[in-house]
């Protein structure tokens, strides 16, 4: 089956495109290279040097003789989108291509508006071209565990069942999200459903919670061994900032560093987390098993719940292990968000399809560290405390 991958280049984007075309699919890679731009605006960079598309592409051909199909263009471009469909004829498309920080959303009313819609034109230039030219095509859409907040009941996967004055229906999980970036993906899940509901298309929109790791098999050297150690053109990118890196990954780096890790306020503020390893086995049986047509379909993804204090607590105890002395700092919040509060998500459509969760481990966290002590010359720590007050 032939899979485009939109928003290829990106963390989650680039380790899927190559476990998707590991395992056989055909792949095709559709980005507009913005992030790198976003990261030079921002004066940021990935931990791990990443090399050009086209290079990583040239690499995994050179090492595997599979081909992938490169299309460079925005998708709020519609008449590029739609050639490059037509070019490609997916059976399925993974839509990663979004700006993805909250933080990012968050720093002016310019971000805020460039997030809403890059993300939301984007996603509806998808359906209108699914609509016109495939509409058999499975469209596979990150959306994120942030679009339910931190509700005082338990999180069901996409839907409720309510009874109200003696009369029950089942209706999309109530959102109550925590950022433009997170608003912009529930503006996006309503999209998606009224065009499964009007047009018949399918859909899968995978919640999924924070990532951690970068080590996938097929960036390694050798795949087939033990070994660490990666290909330094098929190295995937690991932020770090306080504006695109995400909290676990950031708290092994900064522990890396000698810098106390940056829990904000009083770190009770629980999470859905992932490995990417898990990430990349998700989208493929979102894939093998595709909604049904007209069906808009919800998957929560995050393999366990944690909350940020007691990751920053495990980095600590990983480090001392590893002879890294570690300090937590409590900061002040520079979000506004619940920092204790009740947080029980379902998270067992994908466990059903087959999913068998990497749980976070000792030996994930040494490997993490490692990796985050490789590179740590890279770091610049200007970057690390926040900047962006969601109060401005
Ligand atoms: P990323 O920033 O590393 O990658 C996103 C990619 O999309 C980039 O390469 C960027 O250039 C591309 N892109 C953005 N807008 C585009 C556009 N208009 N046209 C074409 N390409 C565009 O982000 P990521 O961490 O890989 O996240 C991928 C997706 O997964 C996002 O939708 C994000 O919301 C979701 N997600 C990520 C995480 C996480 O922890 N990283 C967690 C939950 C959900
Ligand atoms: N946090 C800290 N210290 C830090 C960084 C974050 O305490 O140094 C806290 C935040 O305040 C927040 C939690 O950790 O309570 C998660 O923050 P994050 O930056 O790791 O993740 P978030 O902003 O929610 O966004 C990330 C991705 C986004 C994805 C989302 C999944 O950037 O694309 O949608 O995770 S979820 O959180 O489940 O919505």
């Amino acid at each position: 089956m032939k899979v485009l991958v939109i928003g290829g280049d990106g963390y989650c984007g680039w380790a899927t495109a190559l476990y998707l075309s590991k395992q056989g699919y055909e792949v095709g890679i559709l980005d507009s290279l913005v992030r790198r731009h976003w990261d030079n605006e921002l004066q940021v960079e990935t931990l791990t040097p990443i090399a050009p598309i086209q290079q990583r592409i040239q690499r995994w051909r050179q090492k595997t003789g599979k081909t992938i199909e490169l299309y460079i263009g925005d998708i709020n471009n519609y008449a590029f989108l739609s050639k490059a469909l037509g070019q490609f004829k997916p059976g399925a498309i993974v839509h990663f291509g979004e700006q993805r920080s909250a933080p990012f959303s968050m720093i002016d009313r310019e971000h805020a508006v460039l997030t809403q819609v890059n993300n939301v034109v984007g996603t509806l230039n998808i359906l209108y071209a699914m609509k016109e030219d495939f509409p058999d095509c499975h469209l596979v859409k990150l959306g994120t565990m942030g679009e339910y907040g931190t509700p005082n009941i338990d999180i069901e996967e996409g839907y409720i069942t309510i009874e109200h004055n003696g009369r029950k229906d089942t209706l999309p999980y109530p959102k109550q999200p925590g950022s433009f970036y997170h608003l912009s993906k529930v503006h996006d899940s309503h999209n998606i459903h009224f065009a499964c509901k009007i047009w018949g298309l399918r859909a899968t929109d995978l919640n999924q919670g924070v990532v951690y790791g970068v080590l996938t098999d097929e960036i390694k050297k050798d795949p087939d061994s033990d070994n660490d150690e990666v290909d330094e053109l098929l190295i995937n990118r690991l932020d770090y900032d306080s504006v695109f890196g995400t909290a676990l990954n950031r708290f092994c780096i900064q522990a890396a560093i000698g810098h106390p890790l940056t829990v904000y306020g009083k770190g009770g503020q629980t999470r859905g987390f992932l490995d990417i390893r898990d990430t990349v086995r998700c989208l493929e049986l979102a894939i093998a098993n595709p909604a049904d047509a007209g069906e808009f379909r919800v998957f929560n993804q995050f393999t366990e719940m944690f909350s940020v204090g007691s990751l920053a607590e495990k980095v600590k105890e990983a480090g001392a292990a590893m002879g890294i002395k570690v300090q937590i700092d409590l900061l002040e919040n520079p979000r506004v968000e619940l920092e204790e509060h009740y947080f029980n998500a379902r998270n067992t459509k994908l466990i059903d399809l087959g999913l068998e969760p990497h749980k976070l481990s000792d030996s994930l966290l040494d490997s993490l560290l490692n990796f985050a002590t490789k590179y740590k010359d890279r770091v610049d720590k200007d970057q690390i405390l926040p900047k962006v007050l969601w109060k401005g």
